[in-house]
């Protein structure tokens, strides 16, 4: 029988490393065959399917809410969706996680780099530009989020690099008999 299909829903502050093990994930669940992967990143989504919002708590919440939709699609056609947002509130994650689940699985990834470790390495200048005050509402310096209370897996990237990271995901899903 089919194995049934999945979503891995990465988590964390802008910087922390979500899209790169992502992607990291997405390459070796593709040479792994069998299902359709699709990868739903943060920029590629509010660029395509979120252009018109911003990033008050109604507009993340409906850009959240139309990934998990999308994610909840592909899920119940027994595909892989891979979803790398910010996604800061709790009760936002929970409502995609249930959604979802009633299709397939939902795998919740912490990316729990921390906000100092994100503001350090600053890789776009963002954190720079919300010190200053020029990016208002800015996840971990004005504007709130919530930590992950029982995510399936939290990686500390600050010890562990990309592709150990990903490789990590992969005995998640392993160990959930997902692959
Ligand atoms: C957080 C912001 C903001 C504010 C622009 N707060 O590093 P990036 O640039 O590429 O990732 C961040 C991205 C966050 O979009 P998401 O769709 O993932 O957020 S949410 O899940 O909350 O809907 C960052 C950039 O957009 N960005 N302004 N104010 N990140």
């Amino acid at each position: 029988r089919a194995k049934q299909g999945f979503t891995v829903f990465f988590t964390g502050f802008s910087g922390s490393g979500k899209s790169t093990i992502a992607n990291a994930l997405m390459v070796k669940l593709m040479e792994m065959g069998g299902r359709p992967v699709t990868l739903l990143d943060g920029d590629i989504v509010r660029k395509n399917l979120s252009s018109e919002l911003g990033f008050s708590k109604e507009h993340r919440d409906l850009n959240i809410r139309r990934i998990g939709y999308v994610a909840s699609e592909i899920t119940k056609n027994g595909g892989i969706a891979i979803c790398a947002p910010i996604a800061p509130y709790a009760a936002t994650r929970r409502a995609v996680r249930e959604e979802i689940e009633a299709f397939g699985a939902f795998v919740e990834v912490h990316v729990a780099t921390s906000i100092e470790e994100c503001e350090r390495r600053d890789r776009k200048g963002l954190y720079k530009l919300a010190r200053e005050g020029k990016i208002k509402e800015f996840t971990g310096i004005s504007d709130p989020y919530d930590v992950p209370q029982n995510p399936e897996l939290s990686l500390d990237t600050e010890s562990v690099d990309v592709d150990n990271c990903a490789h990590q995901v992969l005995l998640k899903l392993e160990s959930m008999g997902l692959i």
